[in-house]
């Protein structure tokens, strides 16, 4: 049996582009054929999903690219620069098979084994790969749509290392997205054309229209015939429209596009009519497409087209044509068994490997404690010039961040300094900011996008989930270490509900996502330059109150301090009761502990400065210590992250405990203006001090 991990090559382009030749186009050819057996091998007997059986089907899921294939093996073909980067989605398998991925590896993705593109933990049909030399297939999703801002990150890594790094090695570099004609109607395609199309971004997008979202037809995406119609007036973006059944006109256009994305022609989109020669999936009987329609479709398909176009203009004979198509199902029985055979299981102790990078040998540095106290604010700012003069890599975005120094004047000053290119300001939507973020970090880049106010990361909640989950998703063989920076919470004036949303426990349910929260200029500065040199994605959250308020100030902790995830501070010992904190809890704390000491009862405080890893050990070795524990924090009380600090309390100390474990959090409603409702909702010293009272007195 022959070894499909190493017998397999990526399509070569054309010898001659503007003429290819006939062993060309039956390369093309002869991998459809691999791909369209591949589908159709999946639907027999033993490797169909079976509902009412699953132990009888190979395959839980089966996505068919039936009509679909021609087109994107060309552009697989055509990309053939070391440095090119592409987005897919579920329907990509003929392109994966084009770059270079073997029948084997898709059978092994599919059927859920380790050597799948995800090791058995993605669906099998949402790739990932990297082929030694050659394209990078970014860590796809199955949110539909959420393909393209990624590739936008790539689109500007290559723009960024070609014109500011001067890697003359990127020059030529494309990024290409590919998507179905239901992803033109998502947020992602959208913020993808208006970052692109005014910056000139080296992007090419293939719209694989087969007229179907899933059941639903193309009149529900748009008005018009279709959205491509509609973009025809859109500036700076050039598009055609092709059919996918028309080989000798789709090549030219596949190629013109891709050339002129390569030579600064900015983005092109390639619009390309395919049928869908079968249900969405394998449980989609396409009941709800008439019997003209399905007639259509199979008169429309591209491999039968090409087949006949290679006769008639090649002159290769249907005997060659159908030996192809015979080996090409033979060497995909072959595959498939040996994908079953030899793919491997994982153990289950696979299960939790992979989810953060592995840990990092960070040396706690002291930090220094002279000198002039700077907010918390500047220090941030400070340590982002730092580590920007460090790393040339390190980008910092958002809405307003570039020249204007950001709403919040943390970056204040970097773009002076370090140039529009490094310090920049985006448009208005966050599922690009981060989204671009994910291409770029995916590509190698330090991306530091900011988002303007916790609440408005909720647009960019896609982007954010499948970041975090993205090395787990590829097995380990992909990082995005992005380090996103948000406020949260109130400030000096107050609060209301779309400024001064806390939200850290959404994001700690975020398999993936490390998590600062720091509550001085100095704890930020030295856990913001461990996001910055680590390999992993991080929240930062940085509290407005506490971005110029004179108690979280601190001396600047100098250009090399560091502090590791997950080790909490004792910012003040006591013994009778324990209040576990964080952000600005520490200084409601802190003041309640203040008052109580005056009737001489000592409060000890743990801020715990990161939430994703917290300090576990540090938290059970206090409550064994003192007996009684307060939880305090901002964000609203059901769910937050109190309910799990006191859970594991419970369940792990509860023989300590000389009282209930309490907390003290927002109500669970959002952020009122008014004062008196404020001082209803929120954590206040006044009502720290006196659970602390009823906690010290049980
Ligand atoms: C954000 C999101 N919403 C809904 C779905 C469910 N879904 C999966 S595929 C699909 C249709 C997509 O159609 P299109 O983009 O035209 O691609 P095609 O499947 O036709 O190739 C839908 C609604 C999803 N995966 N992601």
């Amino acid at each position: 049996m022959s070894d499909y991990k190493q017998d397999w090559k990526p399509l070569a382009t054309p010898v001659q582009p503007d003429a290819p030749d006939a062993g060309w186009w039956l390369s093309i050819y002869e991998r459809a054929w691999v791909s369209r057996a591949i589908d159709e091998l999946e639907l027999t007997k033993g490797y169909k999903p079976s509902r009412e059986n699953p132990a009888e089907g190979r395959l839980k899921f089966q996505f068919s690219a039936r009509g679909h294939e021609v087109p994107q093996l060309i552009a697989a073909a055509l990309l053939d620069h070391p440095h090119d980067g592409a987005g897919v989605y579920y329907r990509s398998r003929p392109f994966m098979l084009g770059i270079g991925l073997s029948p084997f590896a898709c059978f092994a993705s599919v059927m859920h084994k380790t050597a799948g593109v995800s090791g058995g933990r993605d669906i099998g049909v949402v790739f990932n790969h990297q082929q030694p030399g050659g394209v990078t297939v970014l860590p796809a999703s199955g949110d539909v749509g959420a393909q393209y801002t990624p590739v936008v990150g790539w689109a500007q890594s290559i723009a960024y290392r070609t014109s500011r790094m001067q890697q003359r090695d990127w020059d030529g570099a494309i990024a290409m997205a590919l998507g179905g004609d239901g992803s033109t109607a998502t947020n992602g395609f959208w913020a993808t054309l208006n970052i692109i199309t005014p910056l000139n971004y080296p992007m090419v997008i293939m719209i694989e229209d087969n007229a179907y979202a899933l059941t639903v037809p193309l009149r529900y995406q748009t008005s018009g015939r279709s959205v491509i119609d509609n973009l025809a007036s859109f500036t700076g973006l050039n598009i055609t429209t092709v059919d996918g059944w028309q080989p000798h006109a789709l090549y030219p256009v596949l190629r013109d596009s891709i050339l002129a994305a390569r030579d600064n022609g900015g983005p092109q989109l390639v619009h390309v009519r395919v049928p869908r020669l079968t249900g969405h999936n394998s449980q989609d009987s396409q009941a709800y497409k008439s019997k003209q329609e399905l007639e259509q479709d199979l008169a429309r398909d591209p491999l039968t087209a090409l087949g006949k176009y290679l006769s008639e203009e090649y002159s290769v004979d249907s005997g060659q044509l159908s030996d192809i198509e015979a080996a090409a199902r033979e060497q995909v029985r072959l595959a498939a068994e040996a994908a079953w055979e030899q793919g491997g299981e994982p153990s289950s102790q696979d299960a939790t490997s992979h989810l953060f990078a592995p840990p990092a040998m960070i040396k706690q540095t002291e930090p220094k404690t002279e000198g002039q106290r700077v907010t918390l604010q500047a220090a941030i700012g400070q340590c982002l010039a730092e580590e920007m003069e460090r790393d040339k890599t390190i980008l910092v975005f958002g809405e307003d961040v570039g020249r204007s120094g950001g709403v919040h004047r943390v970056t204040d000053g970097l773009q002076g300094r370090f140039g529009e290119e490094r310090a920049f300001d985006t448009s208005l939507s966050e599922e690009g900011i981060v989204g671009r973020a994910v291409g770029m970090a995916v590509n190698g880049l330090r991306p530091v996008p900011e988002i303007q106010f916790r609440k408005y990361a909720d647009p960019a909640h896609e982007q954010i989930t499948d970041a975090g989950t993205l090395r787990w998703r590829t097995n380990g063989h992909f990082s995005a270490p992005v380090v996103l920076r948000m406020p949260v919470g109130y400030q000096k004036m107050g609060g209301d509900p779309w400024h001064a949303v806390c939200g850290e426990a959404v994001f700690a349910h975020l398999p993936g996502w490390q998590i600062a929260y720091p509550s001085n200029a100095a704890d930020a500065v030295g856990l913001l330059r461990t996001a910055l040199r680590g390999d992993d994605p991080v929240m930062f959250l940085e509290h407005r109150y506490l971005y110029e308020h004179a108690s979280a100030r601190r001396p600047y902790p100098g250009p090399d301090y560091l502090l590791p995830f997950g080790k909490a501070a004792t910012v003040r010992p006591g013994r009778d009761a324990l209040v576990i904190t964080w952000g600005d809890g520490v200084h409601r704390a802190a003041e309640a502990a203040a008052i109580l000491a005056e009737s001489g009862q000592e409060v000890e405080i743990l801020d715990l400065r990161t939430i994703v890893p917290y300090d576990k050990e540090a938290v059970l070795a206090a409550v064994q210590r003192i007996g009684k524990a307060l939880i305090v924090h901002e964000d609203n009380r059901t769910c937050g992250f109190g309910a799990e600090l006191a859970a594991v309390i419970v369940g792990e100390a509860f023989s300590y405990l000389d009282a209930p474990v309490w907390r003290v959090a927002a109500e669970d409603i959002p952020v009122p203006c008014n004062d008196i409702l404020f001082e209803a909702m929120m954590p206040t010293t006044r009502k720290v001090h006196e659970k602390l009272v009823e906690l010290l007195a049980f």
